[in-house]
């Protein structure tokens, strides 16, 4: 879980954009008519302020037909538009898909944790997953020193199905309210009370769940999780005992590099340079290569510590940065030999000892997490908070994804 709430630069279901579309219409028919009402106010009271108009200027207007017509009509069909788009988005949203052709998922919200109940499995086994949300540790200056988890709970639920949550809380309890930010999904959990919604995702990934409605001192710390996973996937979980899908989808290395928002500056699908370098297919373009032999670098904290300036230089020290920035592949250039000391003939980085220069190792990418990064195409902030495993598990994604 980042520091910043997730989801709203996601947009996983059709319902999330019909409902930014119908958000945006809003806003700027509100600005428009806001600005078409004060603008001739403020300018007209400027106008004919008092010390500008004399009585005997002042006629008697009691109407003016055109007018009128035009300030009922304007306003009226752009408040139709907005009636319109307002009321095809909450349809789709409201209107609830037959039980038969959807999953139905209880889920209950209590002070302060979210429970899930899927429906009897082939076996006669039924799912109950919950809990609460281990709360971050931070300091006295307010410092998050270690991160807050979510464990093994969570919504697991396959893509490209309806899934419908009936959603309630014990009597006695508070109000809550189910949210899902990157789906635009929201709805209250009432005790006693069955309330309903519905979505339908083909985006496989792990998406933020938080309770929207204040609930208590803990309010803040009601999240869960909603796991999206491919259908077999969720099949196989489903049918078996087991507490939580196989294949670790908690710690995916998608979910990971999703939930610390580091595709907010990287592309992992596509080579588009955003504030960051592209994770996908290439470590490092020659140009960083040169930049890094002309200069050195000391930021990573390795422990073979600083890359000396001036390794190589001239034209072998551009063969030596096309060769790199291969992915050192065909002939290793001679003067490679004053590279290979310390980050290996293989270019690996000898075993975590200095930087490996082929791939988005572990050691890598903790090492980046751990101390930011600043080069030629900008500064990474520090990522203290994510652990070796999501370090390791965005390593073998970022590898997988080659
Ligand atoms: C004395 C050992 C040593 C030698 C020799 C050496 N490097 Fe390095 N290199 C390092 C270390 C240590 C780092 C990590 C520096 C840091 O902490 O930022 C590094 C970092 C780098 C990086 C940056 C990696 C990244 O992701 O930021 C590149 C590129 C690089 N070296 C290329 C080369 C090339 C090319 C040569 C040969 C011309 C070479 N190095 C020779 C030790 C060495
Ligand atoms: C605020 C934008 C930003 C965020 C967020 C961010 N990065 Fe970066 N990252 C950068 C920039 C800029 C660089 C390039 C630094 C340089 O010039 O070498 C970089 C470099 C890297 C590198 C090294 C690339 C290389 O060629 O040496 C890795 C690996 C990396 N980031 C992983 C991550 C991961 C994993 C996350 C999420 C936990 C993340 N980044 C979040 C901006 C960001
Ligand atoms: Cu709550």
């Amino acid at each position: 879980m980042s520091n910043r709430l997730q989801g709203f630069d996601t947009m996983a279901t059709i319902s999330a954009t019909d409902v930014d579309q119908a958000f945006w219409i809003n806003f700027w028919i509100s600005i428009i008519l806001f600005l078409s009402v004060i603008g001739p106010m403020v300018y007209f009271a400027w106008k004919y302020r008092a010390d500008k108009v004399k009585d005997e200027d002042i006629s008697d207007v009691t109407h003016n037909t055109v007018l009128e017509i035009l300030w009922t009509l304007i306003p009226t069909s752009m408040l139709m538009v907005l009636f319109y788009f307002g009321y095809s988005s909450m349809k789709v949203i409201r209107t609830m898909p037959a039980e038969s052709e959807s999953i139905v998922v209880h889920v209950e919200g209590s002070k302060w944790k979210w429970r899930y109940e899927y429906p009897a499995n082939a076996n006669g086994y039924v799912h109950k997953l919950g809990g609460a949300y281990t709360k971050p540790v931070i300091d006295k200056n307010g410092k998050v020193i270690k991160e807050g988890t979510m464990g093994k709970s969570a919504l697991y639920v396959p893509a490209g199905t309806n899934i419908i949550l009936k959603m309630t809380a014990p009597v006695g309890d508070v109000l809550h309210s189910f949210f899902i930010p990157a789906f635009r999904m929201k709805e209250d959990v009432v005790p006693g009370r069955t309330t309903k919604q519905w979505f339908n995702t083909d985006k496989v990934g792990e998406y933020d769940v938080e309770c929207a409605e204040y609930c208590g001192t803990d309010h803040s710390y009601m999240y869960s999780r909603l796991v999206v996973m491919p259908k077999d996937k969720y099949e196989a979980w489903f049918n078996s005992k087991e507490d939580t899908p196989k294949g670790n989808y908690l710690t995916s290395g998608d979910a990971v590099l999703q939930r610390h928002g580091c595709k907010s500056c990287h592309a992992i699908t596509t080579d588009k340079v955003l504030v960051g370098p592209s994770l996908k297919t290439r470590r490092l373009t020659s140009e960083q290569v040169l930049n890094v032999i002309n200069h050195g670098q000391d930021k990573l904290g390795y422990a073979m510590g600083a890359m000396p300036a001036g390794m190589a230089t001239g034209a072998d020290a551009k063969a030596i940065a096309a060769y790199v920035a291969s992915g050192m592949k065909g002939n290793q250039p001679a003067s490679f030999a004053a590279c290979s000391s310390c980050h290996g003939a293989d270019g690996k980085g000898q075993s975590g000892t200095a930087p490996s220069l082929v791939s988005y190792d572990a050691t890598l990418l903790s090492h980046v997490l751990k101390h930011g990064k600043e080069g030629m195409i900008g500064t990474m902030p520090k990522f203290p908070y994510v652990s070796e495993e999501e370090a390791s598990a965005i390593a073998e994604y970022l590898q997988s994804i080659k």
